[in-house]
């Protein structure tokens, strides 16, 4: 197939024609998710100049001169049935941790509106009130934005696991991966540590970008056949799945489930460490007894010395004078034996 064949079936694409029926489905969402930095909005820039043919612009505000990025979830509609959704972008895992990713991730907050991090229950909040905004219908299609520029260590592939596995728990799809700036030398490396992590979907491509706007075949090329071939992936997966509305109602579970349990993990920690404080200052408040305690000791230590050594000054005294007056008896008592035997 040409490229022009592989565009009339993605601009065809229907879940009504999937052979089981749409099965409540109505569009594919392409949410695409990532670090920061990593491409996001420039792909949806690439995507939207290929698929429309048209010249570069900086539709989905890619980071330019102003270093701007993305804060909200805008979408970005190819077809009535293929919609591109760009996510806020996190700096690390943290934020997964946070839940805030998942929401994203799992279609359980409003599109098209602003994106900001919740502490405590806030998200869930959010995501009960994001209820009569969300559709079902929507099919969930993660795709994980990474540059090559950004070199693979062991403890980013580690990570990387544990966020696919995120994904794939909550959408029940595993991530298509999109690498940009493909024409790096990690090239290599990059593909290896995906292809080790699970995924067998990866597309590479050169962005269109405000330093090299000019339409190429390969970017153009490299476009039309991941949306040819997501759209094969999601026809698919339909086929096994049934209930849109019961797997929106899985997927907000498994997010408020999440938040509940890392609020719980937090409060834990606050009073673990509210234990470990107190203890730490008792332990310190005893260690200043027992440094009391030991002066006072000493204290009644060196009085007790200073008594004895006064009464041992005392009775060397009286030894004196009872030695001098046994003395002087002695004189008195030789004198008067003395003058008696003279008188014999
Ligand atoms: N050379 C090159 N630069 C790119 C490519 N993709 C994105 N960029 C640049 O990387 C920076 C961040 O891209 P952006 O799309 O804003 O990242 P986001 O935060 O993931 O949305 C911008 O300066 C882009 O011009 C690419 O494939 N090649
Ligand atoms: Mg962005």
């Amino acid at each position: 197939m040409d490229d022009e064949q592989w565009r009339r079936k993605i601009k065809n694409f229907s879940f009504d024609k999937c052979k089981k029926g749409n099965q409540g489905f109505q569009r594919i969402l392409l949410q695409l998710f990532g670090y920061v930095g990593h491409g996001k909005s420039s792909f949806i820039n690439s995507v939207i100049c290929a698929w429309f043919k048209t010249n570069f612009k900086n539709y989905a505000n890619a980071a330019g001169t102003d270093e701007s990025h993305t804060t909200q979830r805008l979408t970005y509609g190819l077809t009535n049935n293929i919609v591109l959704v760009d996510n806020r972008g996190c700096a690390s895992m943290s934020a997964y941790e946070s839940g805030e990713i998942f929401a994203q991730l799992g279609n359980l907050l409003p599109l098209d509106q602003g994106v900001g991090w919740s502490k405590g229950f806030g998200l869930a909040d959010r995501i009960v009130e994001a209820e009569p905004l969300v559709k079902a219908s929507d099919f969930i299609i993660p795709i994980f934005v990474y540059s090559v520029k950004n070199y693979p260590t062991p403890d980013l592939k580690d990570e990387l696991k544990k966020i696919f596995k995120h994904a794939q728990d909550l959408t029940a799809v595993i991530p298509i991966v999109v690498l940009t700036n493909n024409n790096h030398p990690n090239y290599k490396e990059i593909t290896n540590m995906f292809t080790d992590i699970g995924t067998d979907k990866i597309f590479a491509l050169e962005n269109y970008t405000e330093k090299s706007p000019r339409r190429k075949v390969e970017t153009d090329s490299a476009v039309i056949r991941f949306l040819y071939e997501v759209i094969g992936y999601a026809e698919f997966q339909a086929e096994h799945r049934q209930d849109p509305d019961q797997e929106m109602m899985e997927r907000k579970w498994f997010v408020l489930k999440f938040i509940h349990e890392r609020e719980l993990k937090t409060q834990t920690q606050n009073l673990q460490r509210e234990i470990d404080k107190q203890k730490a200052n008792m332990e310190q408040e005893a260690k200043k007894r027992e440094e009391e305690e030991g002066k006072m000791l000493q204290k009644i230590r060196e009085q007790y010395q200073e008594k004895e050594k006064e009464m041992q000054q005392q009775f060397e005294r009286e030894r004196l004078r009872k030695q001098y007056e046994h003395e002087q008896r002695m004189k008195e008592l030789e004198k008067k034996i003395g003058k008696n035997g003279r008188r014999k």
